[in-house]
Formats: structure tokens, sequence, C-alpha cells
């Protein structure tokens, strides 16, 4: 069976992060970050322990990844810069050999042919501007401001796709709502400042690329279709509050330059509204989207769900080790929903990907890993669904290129098509890793 959905410049790539992957977040004269902090402290990390300290090593293995991802045949690579790094008190200051690494990374994919999809902002915010209240502070839109045009003097024309955040909605909600992420707040009157300062950096950053930048920038964010568990009014409109509170929150107000009327009764006496001029500051073009999707949620009215009065319901199938519902169809309806609501904008799938049980020996034809197969399959064959319905997808981004730190679940959740042996650094490619290699060389055509 061939699958003619994907137009022939479709961009095949993979995704990882900063903290995530690198390694040596201290080394060259680099910033520590709030994921340094929270990592090393045992209360807030849910796996004490494991830090980002060595995580893949990719900080001296940058070459060698490199290949890797070309031995795949990939044509993307989206990665994020560790803010500190480049600026060690997150503002005024360049720390070059920081910034060199970028430079070398971003040269050695272009040699391989490699298109690079830089993220500014992939949660690992400078401890120096944590220290003066983060992205609670207002000034935080300019911190950001200055370190992207840093990065937008330094790379641009060589990078061509610039990312200013990766999903604000997690950043939010994990480090400030429910203290499960860095900087591990627990207040829901900060969570609405926070989210209002991030997208007020965002539209700034924009705006500065505008004036320094010639070529394409645009939002991530993580989308998780909503559906109600029954036809009651309740459910119904529970499952609009979770999806404004969840998924409209960022789109409507980069995209709209409003936030859901939904909020202020999610949020109740937390919520502020702002200016106009703030709305208008974040209400910025952009030359695309990146969504993010990993599955869906089924909801039911409940009261004591705080804050949103939403709460899922267990479905009968497959999960990841993350606990999550795999559901590919449920991508193609959000890449509609996406279209019919906001317009012909393109988009990006930035992240899309499964954590499972892989076996942890490598067999004769290294480690076999049908469910992450299977999961790729369904999921791009969701994507050609929607493109032939007329959404505008210009590009896929497994998650992840290799097994990594997840966060405060530590390295026991394995994304990568790659397998990292933490032990020896040794990369093995996992069946999905050529499962994929063949889509690439196929163009989507072979999804049997
Ligand atoms: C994303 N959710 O995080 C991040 O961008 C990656 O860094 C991360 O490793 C990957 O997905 C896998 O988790 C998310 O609760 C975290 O909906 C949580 C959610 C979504 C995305």
């Amino acid at each position: 069976m061939t699958n003619s959905a994907f137009p022939d410049d479709f961009l095949w790539g993979a995704a990882t992060a900063a903290y995530q992957i690198e390694g040596s977040p201290l080394a060259d004269g680099a910033g520590a970050s709030i994921w340094q902090r929270f990592s090393h402290d045992p209360r807030l990390m849910a796996a004490k322990g494991e830090t980002g300290d060595v995580a893949c090593d990719h900080y001296n293995r940058m070459d060698a990844d490199v290949a890797l991802m070309k031995a795949i045949g990939l044509k993307a690579y989206r990665f994020s810069v560790n803010w500190g790094r480049v600026l060690p008190e997150g503002v005024g200051r360049v720390n070059e050999p920081g910034l060199d690494f970028y430079k070398k990374l971003v040269d050695e994919l272009l040699k391989h042919d490699i298109e690079p999809l830089l993220t500014l902002y992939h949660w690992d915010l400078p401890v120096a501007l944590d220290d003066r209240g983060g992205w609670l502070n207002r000034d935080s839109a300019d911190w950001f401001a200055d370190y992207a045009a840093t990065m937008f003097r330094a790379l641009d024309g060589r990078v061509r796709k610039w990312v200013t955040l990766n999903e604000p909605w997690v950043i939010t909600d994990g480090g400030y709502l429910h203290g499960a992420l860095a900087p591990g707040h627990r207040n829901l009157f900060e969570t609405p400042i926070a989210s209002h300062n991030l997208m007020r950096a965002h539209g700034r950053a924009v705006e500065i690329y505008r004036s320094e930048g010639a070529h394409e920038i645009g939002l991530v964010v993580n989308i998780e279709p909503k559906y109600p568990a029954s036809d009651s009014a309740a459910d119904i409109a529970a499952t609009e509050r979770a999806h404004a509170y969840m998924n409209r929150q960022y789109l409507d107000a980069a995209l709209k330059g409003r936030y859901p009327a939904e909020l202020a009764g999610i949020f109740g006496e937390a919520w502020t509204e702002w200016p106009a001029e703030d709305m208008a500051q974040i209400h910025q073009p952009l030359d695309f989207v990146g969504i993010n999707y990993y599955t869906r949620s089924v909801v039911k009215d409940d009261p004591g769900a705080w804050p949103v009065g939403a709460a899922p319901v267990p479905q009968n199938a497959t999960h990841t080790t993350t606990g999550w519902e795999v559901c590919p169809p449920a991508l193609t309806d959000m890449l509609l929903w996406f279209r019919d609501s906001y317009g012909d904008i393109p988009v990006y799938i930035t992240e899309n990907g499964a954590a499972f049980y892989d076996p942890p020996q490598a067999g004769p034809d290294g480690i076999d890993d049908p469910l992450r197969c299977d999961y790729l399959r369904t999921h791009i064959a969701a994507i050609g669904d929607a493109i032939k319905k007329g959404v505008d997808v210009r590009g896929y981004m497994v998650w992840s290129l290799l097994d990594n730190l997840e966060w405060s679940l530590g390295y026991s959740k394995r994304f990568g098509i790659v397998h990292v042996d933490y032990a020896t650094q040794v990369r093995s490619p996992k069946r999905s890793a050529r499962f994929y290699a063949n889509i690439i060389k196929t163009n989507g055509g072979n999804l049997a």
C-alpha cells in the first residue's frame, strides 16, 4: 500500500532538548539552570538522584550523534539551546565557548544536509533569572528578547526555522501549578502570571525576529484533544474547560490575541484581565505553529478535579509507560480542528513518539521495539489523512532521537528510536530507527 499524502519537501526529522541529552551543564563557563537545581533536590525530583549531569553526554559526542542522524536519513533535527550556556547570568555577557557549541552543532548539521530547527526555550531558565522571579517577573519578556536577539545575530541564515517556546502549558502547569517540573512551585495565583509573561516573551522575540531575522519563526504547543465521556451537558462543558485550559490558552493568545473566556472561571480570584497592549504584543504573525502530539483525553465533569473541574476517564486501549493512551485518529481530528479554528497557517508536528518497555538487550537486529514502530506508523498515517483533507502539515519530528532524561521521571522512560546504554554511552538504533529510516526514504509511501 502506498500513501502519497506527503509533499516532496516534507521535513522528516527527530527532536531532542538540551537538558535532556547534553550533560556537562556547567561546562565551559555555563550558568546553572532551574533544572540543575530541581534535579539535585531529592524533594522535588520524582526519580530521586537522576540528573542531567551526564545524560547522553551529547555535549561531548555531538559529532558522532550528527553522524547517527545522517545514517538514519534525517532531513531535519530539532534541538534546543541552553540559555545559560550562552548567557551565564541570563542577560548581558555572552559566554563565547557556550555559544560555540551551538555554532558547531549547526555547522555539523548543515555539512550533513540536515535542516536545523532551533528551540530557544525548552525549559532551562538560568537560575540567575529565577532568582529575580523568573517568569513571574514582567521583565522576563525583555530578558528573553535579549537572549533571542543574541541567538538570531549568531545563527540566523544558517538556522532558518526558529521556535520561541516549547510547550508553555507544560511549563506553567508542571512548573508553577503542580510543582512536578522546575521551578517546582505549587501556586494557583502564580500560574496565569507565568503563562502571560511567557507569551509576552514569545511575542517580544517574534517582534525582534522581524527586524533581525530573515526566515521563519513559530511557537510550539502541546495539544491533547479532549473528548467528552458522555453527551451530558456537564461532561461537554467540562470538556470545553479542559480544552480551553490546556490547548486554547496559548493558541488563542498567540493567534487571536485573546485568552479563552473559560480561564476566568477556572482561575477564579487568581485570574487577571490583562491590558490590551499586552495582548497585542503577544499576537504576532507567525510563520508556522509546531504541535507536539502524544495522546488524547476523555473527560468527565468532576468538581473535585481542581482547578478545571474535569477528570480523565481511563480508556480500554494500549497505553505507553508514561500512562498515555495510544490514539492516532485523535491526531487527525486535532489537525482538522486546528485548521478550522486558526486558519491555514503551516504546521509542523514538532514532537510525537512514545516510551515503551524495550528489551534490555539487543538481539541480532538490535533492540526490537514493535510497539514504537506501530505507534510511529499509525501516527504518521494519521498525519497523512489530515494532509489529504487539506491541512498544511510540512514536517514531522519524532520524539526522540535518543533515550534521554524524561525530566522528573528520569531515565527509565525511554522515548528514543536509538537506545542509549547510560553506563557506556553506546548508542544502538532500535528497530524503530530502521523503520523510520524506511519511511523517510519512501517519503511516507510505505506505511504498511
Ligand atoms: C514533552 N502532558 O513534554 C516535552 O517537550 C519533551 O521534553 C518530553 O520529553 C516529551 O514531551 C515526552 O514527555 C510533555 O502532560 C510533558 O500533556 C507532558 C505533557 C505533554 C508533553
